[in-house]
């Protein structure tokens, strides 16, 4: 202990220290403040000292409070896992991020936090990904998943959710330690809710844990009027308990007394003036040897997860420790000289690691071997086809189509061990029952079925490939998150599959940028959207979604009409996961690794993808679907009488997406009648047809050169014409296009919010119907004439 305790006093200083030198010593030039949390740091010293010097093992996987990052990397950098020039370059572009970044940060992060909230929930729903693995294909060698967060994260409804979905009940290898220094960001958090949030653990099946007083504190309750003291600083105010860590001497004294009863005057006139302070603030989240002991006791209770409340003091050992206005004060210059002092070091030693040949060193040593890890693979040695073969005549939604291409995917030797699915109670009405039938749904146990429903079999077992969720969209994004990064966190690289309706990508949006940020692959089907949801009405008619997907770095949105086109698109992004081609942690293309289908109910007829088949042929209109749009109709060859000696009759581009492709051809057909020709492109993805476009003008920002249309973009839209889009989302969401092509463009869409209505009807109140789409072309028309 003496030893865990000279080294958290080296791990306070480094944490001090590298957020001092960001913010004292580096020039930005740019009048801005570098920040940084030194004494969110120091209340988590101990714990983390704890933690990597004693407790961890190379599998385990911990999250770290994004306001304890500099304790992190300085426990990184005494461990050998990061070079010293990094520690002076805390929020330096290229150097040290904020917050922990899997990404971004160049020592080894498990989760990225920032967030407050995510990634304290994210090692929950990795383990729950570990428990699937582990059934599925093996156990691995057994992995702790531990998330250290802030008591204010506590806040956080996600926190909750994620607690409360029997998904995650009985991981006994989940362990969360709340930092709690009853302090968040403004404020001394008044009252103190450790009761409320221990029954609510308890309720949800988990083991709590108090680590609440040290070891000094406890030997003190124990002898004559010793109960006393313990009940007056139990009962004690938070603000007046929070307030003694500024004071010290007669004041402190005079402070803690404040309110006390006889007894405990009494048992105080026996503590000289320079003891009283330590004493009474003597919390067990500052005690290495009771947090050892609580992490014990946490790893013998193996059927459910654990918290440990470690009481702990924001700034322990920092002149601002428990001011309520610390949370991003800074020491001075004159502090920091006298913490250097204290610490034993000098201005040329004040960086160094410790000696090898000290205890200290030694130690470090051996715990860089106890934590070292092999590198994991990306890839799944498979090989997908480019297509499922989907066909058939009649109509059919893309939701439906996904459905079967999901079925037949799974029929697939090669591929079927590796799908995962998972929806917050939404699994048939989103069409995922095909696959549930065939592959059953996850439970750790076998359950007995006690319903024998001839149209969806659900047959729950540690077999099954289906992972059903309570209705949180939340927790659908954090499980999809961590089942898209098992490669990494379970050594096992899956397929994931999540649905959820459209609209709600919105209420779980967090959780989806989280994922993304930390490089996740998956892929999410939003279904049904848009206000061809019709009768549904504005609740859950989604319009803003398009432009999420289409925005959201790290997610490549689909949102094809056909069949067909969904065949290939799906094919190919499960390839790519697979394949990991994309790189397991490339941080700068857009495109990353988590595809998002936007789907509907309304089935349409094929025929006009089949004839845009024969017309380009498989081999082109893939590549063409792939890359975002194809010509589903060319209007002279349609209509022949468009052409004629006089010349070709004038030419607008009709180009939309999803469901509204048969108004689209209606439009098209019913200008070629007013002697207009419109081509009708069919935009699978607006996302990958955008940023080829803003790939080709970077390109030509960064050399100073003229940028040229991008291939995607030319192949399909290079004839000069005006452009209506038509889109069952936000008009906003294509409207880029006439920039793109340097045309004009009408942009038709949804910009109010959706209702009640049948389809008719709510195209006509939107101008989606196709008597509105050709008022558009002749209006695009008209405007590029002028
Ligand atoms: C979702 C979200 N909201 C707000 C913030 C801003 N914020 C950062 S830290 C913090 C309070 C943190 O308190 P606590 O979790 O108790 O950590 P402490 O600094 O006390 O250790 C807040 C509100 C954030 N990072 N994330
Ligand atoms: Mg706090």
């Amino acid at each position: 202990m003496e030893l865990l305790d000279s080294i958290q006093q080296r791990v306070l200083w480094l944490s001090t220290r590298i957020v001092d030198a960001a913010n004292r010593e580096r020039e930005t030039a740019d009048g801005v403040k570098v920040g940084g949390h030194q004494a969110s740091s120091a209340s988590l010293v101990s714990v983390m000292t704890a933690l990597w010097f004693a407790y961890l093992r190379a599998e385990d996987r911990v999250s770290v409070k994004p306001h304890a990052s500099p304790v992190f990397h300085a426990i990184s950098y005494l461990l050998g896992d990061l070079d010293r020039s990094y520690l002076t370059r805390l929020r330096e572009f290229g150097g040290l991020q904020s917050y922990p970044s899997r990404t971004k940060d160049p020592d080894t992060v498990d989760f990225s936090t920032g967030s407050v909230g995510l990634g304290a929930a994210a090692p929950l729903f990795a383990a729950a990904t570990r428990r699937y693995v582990d059934a599925h294909f093996g156990a691995r060698p057994s992995s702790r998943f531990i998330a250290i967060m802030g008591d204010a994260e506590l806040d956080e409804g996600n926190v909750w959710e994620a607690v409360a979905d029997p998904a995650t009940a009985g991981l006994g290898n989940a362990m969360w330690i709340v930092d709690f220094n009853r302090q968040s960001l403004d404020r001394v958090v008044p009252g103190v809710r450790i009761h409320q949030w221990s029954v609510q653990f308890a309720a949800a099946g988990w083991h709590v844990v108090e680590v609440k007083y040290g070891r000094r504190l406890q030997a003190a309750f124990a002898q004559e009027g010793g109960e006393a003291l313990r009940s007056w600083i139990d009962a004690m105010p938070n603000e007046q308990f929070q307030s003694l860590f500024g004071l010290s001497g007669a004041e402190l004294r005079e402070r803690f007394l404040d309110g006390a009863p006889e007894e405990v005057v009494a048992w105080s006139m026996g503590v000289p003036d320079g003891e009283l302070g330590p004493l009474v603030t003597d919390l067990g989240g500052h005690d290495l040897a009771a947090l050892l002991d609580a992490f014990a006791e946490c790893d013998a209770v193996t059927d459910r997860p654990s918290v440990v409340f470690a009481y702990t003091i924001k700034g322990w050992g920092l002149p601002i420790a428990g001011n309520p206005r610390n949370h991003s004060a800074l020491l001075t210059g004159e502090q920091i000289d006298t913490l250097r002092l204290e610490s034993g070091l000098t201005l040329e030693t004040e960086w160094d690691r410790f000696d090898p040949a000290s205890l200290e060193g030694i130690l470090a040593a051996e715990r860089r071997e106890v934590l070292h890890r092999d590198p994991v693979t990306t890839q799944l040695p498979i090989t997908v086809p480019t297509s499922t073969g989907i066909s058939g005549s009649r109509p059919i939604s893309t939701q439906e189509a996904f459905g079967r291409i999901l079925v037949d995917l799974s029929r697939i030797e090669q591929v079927a061990p590796y799908l995962v699915t998972t929806a917050p109670d939404v699994a048939t009405s989103t069409n995922l029952a095909g696959f549930i039938n065939r592959t059953g749904v996850f439970s750790p146990e076998e359950q007995r079925a006690w319903n024998a429903d001839p149209v969806l079999k659900w047959a729950e077992g540690p077999t099954g490939q289906h992972i059903e969720l309570g209705i949180s969209e939340m927790n659908l994004f954090l499980l999809l998150g961590q089942l898209g990064l098992s490669w990494d966190l379970s050594a096992q690289p899956l397929i994931p599959i999540g649905t959820l309706y459209d609209p709600f990508v919105c209420r779980g949006l967090d959780a989806l940028i989280y994922g993304c940020y930390s490089g996740a692959r998956f892929i999410v089907a939003g279904t049904p959207s848009g206000v061809t949801l019709a009768p549904e009405g504005g609740a859950h008619q989604s319009t803003i979604t398009a432009s999420i997907g289409l925005e959201l770095p790290g997610l490549t949105a689909f949102e094809p009409a056909y069949a067909g086109a969904l065949d290939w698109l799906m094919c190919d992004a499960v390839a790519r996961i697979a394949s990991g081609d994309d790189g397991p942690l490339t941080a700068q293309p857009a495109e990353q690794g988590a595809y998002y289908l936007r789907l509907t109910t309304r089935p349409i007829d094929q025929a006009p993808f089949e004839e845009a088949r024969q017309r380009i042929g498989d081999a082109v209109l893939r590549r063409q679907v792939l890359a975002g749009g194809y010509r589903l109709r060319d209007a002279y060859a349609a209509h022949p009488e468009l052409v004629s000696e006089e010349g070709r009759a004038p030419l607008v581009h009709l180009v939309g997406s999803g469901p509204l492709l048969p108004e689209i051809l209606a439009a098209s057909d019913e200008l070629a009648e007013e002697g207009v020709a419109a081509h009708v492109v069919d935009v699978t993805s607006h996302d990958r047809l955008y940023n080829s476009w803003q790939r080709t003008l970077r390109q030509g920002v960064r050399t100073a050169t003229a940028p040229s249309l991008p291939g995607p973009l030319w192949s399909v839209l290079g004839e000069r014409a005006p452009i209506v889009t038509v889109h069952d989302a936000a008009s906003h969401a294509m409207s880029w296009f006439g920039s793109a092509l340097g045309v004009t463009c009408v942009p038709l869409g949804v910009d109010a919010f959706g209702q009640s209505g049948s389809i008719p009807d709510l195209y006509a109140a939107n101008d989606l119907d196709s008597g509105s789409i050709v008022n558009a072309a002749l209006a695009a028309l008209a405007l590029e004439a002028r």
